[in-house]
């Protein structure tokens, strides 16, 4: 596979880079049988559904009032792994997987920067339906958004301490896939 790269963002040292297309061959149905559930959160007190279905591969993680057990890597993501790391050198130790059922699913802004996470590199995969990634610098509140397309890789370089990223509702009724590789620095 040759991957066709671009620069998408720099400010200082956080870099976006984008790879259209990189996992094109694959198919959403690919990652049908992976083991998904639709958490509860707190939010203010409150309980509620997170809107789409999550699992999550690699060494025990928590966020928010989410925490993952440790598990193995699927079978069906191994080989992802492995081409992230040959194509782009990212060496990942853990994925979180999002499904997003429809449009009506969403994730609200967050930044993924728990001190066990690595934060030089998240490489975020995607596939099925276009949906768009949102960024907020977390001081200046500058935006902008990345449309993600159906085999389209992200790599985020430093940009956990400064950005938070979203993906709204939109009107589409087909569903999304998406993958984040990160590296849990384990002790
Ligand atoms: O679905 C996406 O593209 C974003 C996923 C995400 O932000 C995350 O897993 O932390």
């Amino acid at each position: 596979m040759r991957l066709n790269k671009t620069k998408l963002y720099q400010k200082d040292n956080a870099i976006l880079w984008y790879f259209p297309r990189a996992f094109a061959s694959y198919q959403i149905d690919d990652f049908n049988s992976l083991p998904w559930q639709q958490n509860p959160i707190r939010v203010f007190g409150k309980e509620y559904l997170e809107p789409r279905l999550t699992c999550y591969f690699g060494p025990q993680y928590t966020y928010s009032s989410v925490s993952w057990p440790a598990r193995e890597f699927a079978e069906e993501l191994v080989q992802i792994q492995n081409e992230l790391f040959e194509q782009v050198g990212f060496l990942s130790n853990a994925v979180l997987c999002n499904y997003y059922r429809n449009g009506a699913d969403s994730m609200g802004w967050h930044a993924d920067n728990e001190p066990e996470i690595d934060q030089r590199i998240i490489a975020s995969v995607s596939f099925g339906a276009t949906r768009k990634m949102e960024f907020r610098h977390i001081q200046t509140k500058e935006r902008f958004g990345v449309e993600l397309h159906h085999g389209d890789v992200l790599i985020m370089e430093n940009f956990q301490n400064s950005w938070q990223h979203a993906i709204f509702k939109k009107k589409v009724s087909n569903p999304r896939v998406n993958l984040t590789f990160r590296r849990i620095i384990t002790h």
